[in-house]
């Protein structure tokens, strides 16, 4: 099984993947967790990185792409932060297709905008400051947000409310997951 997270930054994204690589035993790979990885090991690849990331923009669609190509397992993955344009959701239908798998069901988390800026700012991370997260919605908007189109019309997509108590959210994206087995 192959599933994607997706949703604007600070959408909960990776506090639900949490959860739900426990009870669904998946694979998580975060797009995100990988780069912060990077950049904490000083690696060429985190220098070049941490420039894009603290400015709020996408780092490029050839590092992302490869650096997933890497890992993919045959027993399937949780996507979390990825893709996150839409070059990168055509080369993983393709890196899928070619280990005959493919992506069965993508959760979108909704959240409202001021509600995001709120929790980020009090999260802090590097990134974290009111302009970049502003910066990062907007990247969201123009490259992102065309996802859900995308996987709307592959009738994958099934768009959660993200505000609330995360164990209520993790039961109803866990409610969708099961009812699509
Ligand atoms: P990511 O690491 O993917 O992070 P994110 O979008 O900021 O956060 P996420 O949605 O996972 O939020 P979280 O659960 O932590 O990306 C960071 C950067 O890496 C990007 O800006 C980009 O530069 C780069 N990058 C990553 N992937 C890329 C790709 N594919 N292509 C190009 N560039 C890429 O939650 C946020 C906060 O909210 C936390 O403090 C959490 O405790 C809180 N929270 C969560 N759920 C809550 C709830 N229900 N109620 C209240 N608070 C909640």
């Amino acid at each position: 099984m192959n599933i994607i997270i997706l949703g604007a930054p600070g959408s909960g994204k990776g506090t639900q993947s949490a959860q739900l690589i426990q009870h669904f035993h998946l694979t998580h790979l975060s797009t995100g967790d990988m780069l912060r990885a990077e950049v904490a090991a000083n690696s060429d690849l985190g220098q070049q990185a941490q420039a894009v990331m603290a400015k709020g923009q996408l780092v490029s669609d050839e590092i992302i792409i490869a650096m997933i190509a890497q890992r993919l397992s045959e027993n399937g993955a949780l996507f979390d932060g990825f893709p996150r344009t839409l070059a990168q959701a055509q080369a993983l239908d393709t890196l899928l297709a070619g280990k005959s798998q493919q992506i069965d069901c993508v959760i979108h988390l909704q959240v409202e905008n001021e509600e995001i800026i709120t929790r980020m700012l009090a999260r802090g991370r590097a990134d974290d400051e009111e302009s970049i997260i502003r910066q990062r919605l907007t990247v969201y908007t123009e490259q992102t947000a065309p996802l859900i189109a995308y996987y709307q019309e592959q009738g994958k997509l099934h768009s959660i409310q993200g505000s609330g108590e995360v164990s209520a959210i993790s039961q109803q994206i866990i409610d969708v997951i099961n009812a699509r087995q």
